[in-house]
């Protein structure tokens, strides 16, 4: 079956593609997955239901060069590619890790080699207000005043994972300055430039988040000026450059990870929730220049 596209209206967010069935997908299709996202930022592949955890391991590797998460403990249990992110045990032990990404981010910012796509699957939908806030972080730039993207050009931005680090179950009853070390021993702050230039579609992107960027290395104070400019210190997510998409059950969302940045909306109250996730880099560099 031939793939349907169906492009988003007045600045929405996600190009909807029926049709996809992991089974029969051909180089095509997959080729012109990766076009719309590049194109568009976001895709969402309906009525998905059927998937299981191998198809949606062999879809990322269609996407893309597949990259497990760095810590087991997110590890989904028969397929290390996919993290889990739950609030549920199954046969007696947590699956997966609670209450992740919970802050703006683009995934593996910290890292040297950010993931290129993110490709996201809800498993258990939690009722009520759901969703992940997304900010175009090249329409965020393109908005800011003349005199801010001048002073960020050019510049380096300093990226750690270390405030949200998530504590292991097995760390229980060690003492802090020892995982500290050992967080900083296995995932160093990186260093990417504050404004990237997309590698396929040539834009400017702004390359900072709220959770993992400490500093830009050459101008103290201005992460925290970008920030409140592009709206993720906003408490209320009501800032225009914030989008939020809501899932259906059924969804597989796939993301461009150089151009969005995310935030999960978590609700504590509201029951199971289940998300599977693959990660996957596409062999350029994170930046044309
Ligand atoms: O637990 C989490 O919120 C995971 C986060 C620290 N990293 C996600 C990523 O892909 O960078
Ligand atoms: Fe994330």
């Amino acid at each position: 079956m031939a793939l349907e596209f169906t492009y988003p209206e007045n600045g929405e967010l996600g190009v909807i593609i029926r049709g996809f069935d992991p089974k029969t997908a051909t180089e095509d299709d997959y080729r012109a997955m990766k076009q719309a996202v590049y194109d568009h930022r976001l895709i969402v592949l309906k009525d998905q239901h059927d998937i299981d955890p191998g198809d949606f391991v062999h879809l990322g590797t269609q996407m893309g060069t597949v990259v497990p998460y760095y810590e087991p403990m997110y590890h989904h249990p028969d397929h290390h590619e996919i993290f889990v992110s739950s609030n549920i045990t199954q046969d007696g032990k947590q699956l997966g890790v609670p209450r992740t990404g919970k802050f703006w981010h683009s995934d593996y910012q910290f890292k040297p080699e950010p993931f290129a796509f993110t490709i996201f699957a809800p498993k258990i939908l939690p009722e009520g207000n759901r969703g992940t806030f997304f900010i175009d972080m090249a329409q965020a730039f393109e908005r800011l005043p003349e005199q801010l993207k001048m002073k960020a050009r050019g510049t380096h931005a300093e990226h750690s994972v270390r405030r949200f680090f998530k504590i292991r179950p097995e760390d229980v009853y060690r003492p802090l300055g020892e995982i500290i070390d050992e967080v900083e021993a296995k995932s160093p702050a990186s260093v990417h430039p504050t404004v990237i230039t997309h590698p396929v579609t040539g834009e400017e992107i702004l390359y900072i988040s709220e959770g993992f960027t400490n500093q830009i290395v050459d101008q103290p104070g201005l992460v925290q000026e970008l920030l409140e400019e592009i709206g993720m210190l906003d408490p209320e997510f009501e800032h225009p450059n914030i989008q939020r998409h809501p899932y259906e059950p059924g969804e597989i969302v796939i993301w461009d990870n150089r151009a969005l940045s995310h935030r999960a909306l978590h609700v504590t109250h509201d029951g199971p929730a289940v998300s599977h996730r693959v990660t996957v880099v596409d062999g350029l560099p994170l930046s044309a220049h």
